[in-house]
């Protein structure tokens, strides 16, 4: 009661038994195996408590005559080991059928992102329409890690992603195996070296907001300075952040190439000016030396 009373939670707090609110479809199936275990759970806790209190309440020791035994009682022994393999292979089915639903990637997706996951930041490269990897980047989201290691949103990549919309992951790491993990998405995905990971989610309608993203994989020293922002918007909202994105790539693209043409014009000038790695390419470098450290 004193619980109840203190999370003065609403409507659906209690029932979803600790997980956040789902925001994709995939989390809602998640949230329904969450709470179809915990239903399991209960009926077998109810059961053997009820057992536990009938017998202290009804079979005290009431002689020193030993009560009749049921051992080798083959009926009892049957029940005792096919009630326990039912339950398991109930589980089993849901759990098997719900796993290949949220491994499913064969719908077509409206949007591709890649992420990076390396020590100790994110990097989100928007991705061209083709599905495998190798498509053409967009434009990228890239994070430096917070240098006090402190949890600061301000200084954390955001994911941004429109609502009511199929979103495709691919997982990449540079380094070490990491855990892309967005609590309301219900699902982690470990991000492993030379391995293409890949999920994707249902955005659901009226989802947008903002939300915490985290590594969820001891991955180093400042683990704990990988988080990321998730930023949820309107479908029109997004559009016009994405083209706006797309036009910064395009004016950073056109610039390199002006400063690159020059560049080749002048061969000594080359030498100096890509000593000094610039954008994304810095921050990587970044995170390879204080690995290193
Ligand atoms: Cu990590």
């Amino acid at each position: 009661m004193l619980g109840l009373a203190a999370t003065g939670c609403a409507s659906n707090e209690l029932t979803r038994l600790g997980m956040p609110e789902p925001i994709t479809e995939q989390a809602e199936r998640v949230l329904s195996l969450w709470q179809g275990s915990w239903v399991a759970a209960f009926a077998v806790g109810i059961l053997v408590w009820g057992l536990f209190i009938w017998t202290i309440l009804f079979h005290r020791k009431r002689s020193e005559q030993l009560p009749p035994q049921v051992r080798y009682n083959m009926p009892i022994e049957a029940l005792y080991t096919v009630l326990p393999i039912v339950i398991i292979s109930v589980l089993f089915f849901f759990t098997a059928r719900d796993q290949a639903y949220l491994l499913d990637t064969e719908e077509p997706a409206d949007i591709h992102v890649e992420v990076v996951a390396f020590q100790w930041a994110w990097q989100f490269n928007y991705m061209d329409d083709t599905k495998e990897n190798g498509g053409e980047v967009l434009y990228s989201e890239v994070g430096t890690p917070n240098p006090d290691g402190t949890a600061d949103r301000s200084t954390q990549p955001t994911l941004v992603l429109p609502e009511n919309s199929v979103v495709h992951f691919d997982l990449h790491s540079p380094d070490v195996i990491h855990s892309f993990w967005i609590p309301a998405f219900g699902f982690k995905m470990d991000v492993v070296p030379g391995r293409d990971n890949a999920f994707q989610v249902n955005l659901n309608e009226g989802t947008a907001d903002t939300y915490v993203g985290r590594c969820a994989e001891l991955c180093g020293v400042d683990h704990t300075r990988m988080l990321f922002n998730v930023e949820v918007l309107p479908e029109a909202e997004f559009e016009a952040w994405a083209a706006e994105q797309e036009q910064a790539a395009a004016e950073d693209q056109a610039a390199e190439d002006a400063a690159a043409e020059e560049l080749g014009e002048d061969t000594d000038d080359a030498e100096g000016t890509g000593a000094d790695g610039t954008g994304d390419q810095g921050t990587g470098a970044e995170a390879t030396e204080e690995n290193d450290d």
